[in-house]
């Protein structure tokens, strides 16, 4: 690799663990539950903001790590916690990192053959998503839920193989003791 060539200048970022905030800032991209009508179990709709995501952009190849800040709402629809849409890799292989920020919530990671491994978030956490594992992000608490994620930069999103698959094989409820994961009713393994 000729160095020249992609040298890139070093630059740094303050996160508020707070609210997800960047500076120098970002611009959010918003998810509302319009934007998510069939990722949960039961239709859904609304103009609720449900997440932000702010992205350090980077060039996108398998040199550099593309970041973010992602900020979950507290909420629920149809006794469903607020989660991200949740996606595999479109290069399947390509790992990522969560670290906790603040909140309370739990991280959904399925593969293509339908193995489920849910993990708690919190501040301070760190989550490794290995290749080939999908990723959904819940919020089970009643403030936001504030994570920081760092992956290869070439990874893509794959959105659609998740909404094919009728969404992940768990959902996350609310239950007698606290949040729960029971079986997702619309789940087919593909
Ligand atoms: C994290 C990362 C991002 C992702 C975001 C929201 O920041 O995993 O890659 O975009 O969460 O999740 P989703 O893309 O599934 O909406
Ligand atoms: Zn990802």
């Amino acid at each position: 690799m000729n160095m020249k060539d992609t040298l890139l200048v070093p630059f740094s970022f303050a996160i508020d663990t707070v609210n997800g905030t960047l500076t120098p800032e970002r611009p959010p991209v918003q998810r509302r539950l319009d934007d998510m009508k069939t990722a949960y179990a039961q239709e859904t709709s609304g103009d609720d903001l449900v997440y932000e995501v702010r992205q350090i952009d980077v060039p996108t190849t398998n040199s550099n790590l593309l970041s973010s800040t992602t900020t979950l709402y507290p909420g629920k629809t149809n006794g469903e916690y607020y989660m991200t849409k949740g996606h595999f890799h479109q290069k399947r292989d390509r790992a990522e990192v969560y670290v906790g920020l603040s909140g309370e919530g739990r991280l959904l990671m399925a593969s293509e053959s339908g193995e489920v491994v849910v993990e708690e978030m919190r501040a301070g956490s760190v989550n490794y998503v290995p290749g080939g594992w999908a990723h959904r992000s819940v919020n089970v608490g009643e403030e936001p839920l504030v994570f920081y994620a760092v992956y290869i930069a070439d990874a893509g999103q794959d959105y659609l193989a998740i909404e094919h698959q009728g969404g992940f094989p768990v959902i996350i409820v609310e239950g007698e003791n606290g949040p729960e994961a029971v079986p997702n009713p619309r789940f087919q393994q593909a």
